[in-house]
Formats: structure tokens, C-alpha cells, sequence
């Protein structure tokens, strides 16, 4: 289908597309193997200026949005959902400080992370904190003109790699979620560390890792926005950030279709292509179509948000449980065309699989979307007076 992009969001994709062929796809199994973090990629997504996307021209960036962070993302996730990941998560430690930072916070991170010199990571999830994102324990206790954090973060995408750290944490612990506010901390601060680094079944190329804050003392001049508003920031970029997963998973999908594609068209039994058959025919013409369907959503729901339109976080959510879902059945269907050679490390089609289920627990688990989508057609429900 065409989606009428413009001459920019296709000059983007298709050098997001060169990339993902000549870069990307020769070191993806390599990658997924060793579990290494990929810095010399990270050099050249810096090189082709994808880490400015979301950054407004004055602080370094293209200025462009939500739409071409997915369009990018999803280029680039054909050929290696894991190794894309390290954009589209420092997008996700940005997305606070370009929502609600200041003027002077803008100026001191906005240019190394546009630039890609730096990479950003977002701290929300704790041990016991989960989809109950509001029930966090890591502290933050005002001290001069400094705030003293402790506590752990985990499963932080990009945790062993940022340099900027985008952390909620509670300022006053009888507010609940209205207790909690947001910090930028700095890799170097005494008190920051990383914990452990953990081993994935998928996005094997990701760093994830515990972060942990021992009297970790941040300047007061690093909180974004007023105490209390950590929740709300925390919420509102998860709102602009869920597409860019839903890109990663249609990557995933679109890229296992492909090779299904492929396979189907060599690959033969009964004297003829299996391709011929009607019953790989179906499953195709299933794969193709929720993958079209997830496409579509995914980009009304990112130029919804780059438009600013009425209630853009129900769409965002639509778009991220949908295309997740879509992307763990389009690649368990993607190996099941490969029959016993799909599910062979020789051959890349089982890794998409392995690499599709993350899409449908992180940034909210599937779970939290469809609660997320409830609330909000029930709130559009009272406001309309029914
Ligand atoms: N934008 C702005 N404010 C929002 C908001 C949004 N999208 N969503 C909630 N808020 C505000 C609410 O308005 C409420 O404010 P008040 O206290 O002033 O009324 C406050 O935040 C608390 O909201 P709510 O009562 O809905 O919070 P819950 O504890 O019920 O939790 C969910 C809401 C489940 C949606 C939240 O915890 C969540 O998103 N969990 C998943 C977290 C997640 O995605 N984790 C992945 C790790 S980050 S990679």
C-alpha cells in the first residue's frame, strides 16, 4: 500500500534501508550469537544523523517526529530488531527531556544526543515495579541543592551504554504516583552504577541491565519539570515512545515474511514450489494482510501524535499491541513455513522469532495497552455524557 510519504520520510527510509542491508543484516547473527552491543553501528546510525530525528533543530536535531523514528525503525528492524534498538531506546531516554525539561537542560543534553555522541536510557521499571509502574521505591531526598538517589532500576534498554539517564523516582513517598519526579543523571555522578547485564533470549545485540543509585547526588538543577510530575512525565513519554516499538515489530514481521516469501518460492516438496500450495498460500495471505493492518494503524497513530491530535495515547497503544501480536504470529508462522530447517540456528528465520516476543511485554506489556485503551474509551464515554 502506499502511504503517501513525503520526499524527506523517503529519502529517510530508503537510507535507513541502505544501512539495513549493508550494515546491519551482515553482522545481525553475529551479533545475536555473541550478544555484543554494536558500537560500530551505533557510529554509523550517528554518521547518518537517526539519533536527531525526534530533536528539534535547535538543539542539533532534524526536527522531524514520531513518524520518521518509526519509519527508520521499522527499515532497519528487518534485518535486526536488536541492533536497531539502540536508536529507538536513547529516543526513549530522550523523549522526557524534549517533553519537559527546561530551556538549560535542553541546551546541556539535546546536542550529544541528537549528534549520537551520547545515548540516552529511561529509568522507570524497579524490581517489584513493573506494570505497576506507580508502586516504585527508588528515592529521591532533597538535600541543598541536590537530591540524593537510591535505589535499583532494571531491565533498562541501553542501561550498560547511555551516558544520560532519564530516572523517575519518589520525592514524596504519601503521594504515590503523585510522589514521584523525574531526573536527568549523568553516567559519571558518584553514586551511579551498572548492575548486572542480562542475558536475553532475543534483541541479543541490546544492552539491558540493572542501574543502580547508591547516594547517587543529582543536582536539583537536573529534575525536569516540578516535583510530583515524574509519573505524568513518565506516562507521557511512554505515549510518544510506543510506536517506535511497534516499528521494531513490524520490522520483525515484515522481515520473517520476507525470508517465508522467499523460502516458499525455492523450496520444494510434491515435485512443486511449496509456494504452490494453497495451505502456505493462506498462511501468507494471513501474514501479509495483519501485517498491512499493523502498518496503517502504526502510521495514523504516529502522524496522530506528530499532529498533536485529541487523545493520541489510545492509538499509541493501539498500534503497539497490535503490531506485537502480529509480529509473534506472523514469525512463528515465518518457521513453520521453514518447517525443520526454521527452527535451525543455521538459518536466520528462528532469531525473528526470538526477537518478536519482547516487543509484546516492554514499553507496557500487552496487558497494560489494552488497560490503557479501556480507560481511555471510557473517559471518552463520560465526557460524551453516556
Ligand atoms: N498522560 C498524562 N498523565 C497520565 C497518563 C498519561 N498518558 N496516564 C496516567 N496519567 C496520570 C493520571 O491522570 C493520574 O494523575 P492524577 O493522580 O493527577 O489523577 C496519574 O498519572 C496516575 O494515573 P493512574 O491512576 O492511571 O495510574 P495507575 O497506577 O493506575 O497506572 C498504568 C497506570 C497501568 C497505565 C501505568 O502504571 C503504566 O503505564 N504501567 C506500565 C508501565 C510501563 O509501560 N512499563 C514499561 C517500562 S518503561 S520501558
Amino acid at each position: 500500500m502506499d502511504y503517501f510519504l513525503t520526499e524527506d520520510q523517503i529519502a529517510l527510509r530508503d537510507l535507513a534501508k541502505q544501512i539495513a542491508d549493508e550494515k546491519i543484516r551482515p553482522v545481525a547473527a553475529q551479533h545475536d550469537r555473541d550478544g555484543t552491543f554494536p558500537w560500530d553501528l551505533v557510529k554509523v546510525f550517528a554518521d547518518a544523523g537517526l539519533f536527531g530525528v525526534i530533536i528539534p533543530e535547535e538543539y542539533g536535531g532534524t526536527g522531524q517526529g514520531v513518524m520518521e523514528l518509526t519509519i527508520m525503525t521499522e527499515e532497519m528492524a528487518k534485518a535486526c530488531g536488536g541492533i536497531t534498538l539502540c536508536v529507538a531506546a536513547s529516543a526513549l531516554g530522550t523523549f522526557p527531556i524534549i517533553i519537559s525539561a527546561n530551556e538549560d537542560q535542553k541546551k546541556r543534553y539535546l546536542p550529544n544526543l541528537a549528534s549520537g555522541k551520547h545515548l540516552a536510557a529511561f529509568c522507570l521499571t524497579e524490581p517489584a515495579a513493573g506494570s505497576d509502574a506507580g508502586s516504585m521505591k527508588t528515592r529521591a531526598v532533597k538535600d541543598g541543592d541536590d537530591y540524593i538517589l537510591n535505589g535499583t532500576k532494571v531491565f533498562i534498554t541501553n542501561g550498560g551504554v547511555a551516558n544520560v539517564y532519564t530516572v523517575i523516582a519518589v520525592t514524596d513517598p504519601d503521594r504515590g504516583s503523585r510522589g514521584t519526579s523525574a531526573f536527568i543523571v549523568e553516567r559519571d555522578f558518584p553514586g551511579f552504577r551498572v548492575g548486572k547485564e542480562e542475558d536475553k533470549m532475543g534483541i541479543r545485540a541490546s544492552s539491558t541491565s540493572e542501574v543502580i543509585f547508591e547516594d547517587c547526588r543529582v543536582p536539583a538543577a537536573n529534575r525536569i519539570g516540578r516535583e510530583g510530575e515524574g509519573f505524568m512525565v513518565a506516562m507521557k513519554t511512554l505515549d510518544k515512545s510506543r510506536p517506535g516499538v511497534a516499528a521494531q515489530a513490524l520490522g520483525i514481521a515484515q522481515g520473517a515474511f520476507d525470508l517465508a516469501v522467499d523460502y516458499a518460492r525455492n523450496r520444494y516438496q510434491f515435485g512443486a514450489p511449496i509456494a504452490s500450495l494453497q495451505a502456505i498460500q493462506f498462511m501468507l495471505a494471513d501474514m501479509a494482510t495483519a501485517i498491512e493492518s499493523a502498518r496503517a494503524l502504526l502510521y495514523a497513530a504516529a502522524r496522530n501524535i506528530d499532529a498533536n491530535a485529541k487523545n493520541y495515547a489510545q492509538g499509541s497503544a493501539m498500534c503497539k499491541l497490535l503490531a506485537s501480536d502480529v509480529a509473534m504470529k506472523v514469525t512463528v508462522d515465518a518457521v513453520q513455513i521453514f518447517g525443520g530447517y526454521g527452527y535451525m540456528r543455521d538459518y536466520p528465520v528462528e532469531k525473528f522469532m526470538r526477537d518478536a516476543q519482547i516487543t509484546q511485554i516492554y514499553e507496557g506489556t500487552n496487558q497494560i495497552q489494552r488497560l490503557v485503551i479501556a480507560r481511555s474509551l471510557m473517559h471518552e464515554a463520560a465526557a460524551k455524557g453516556k
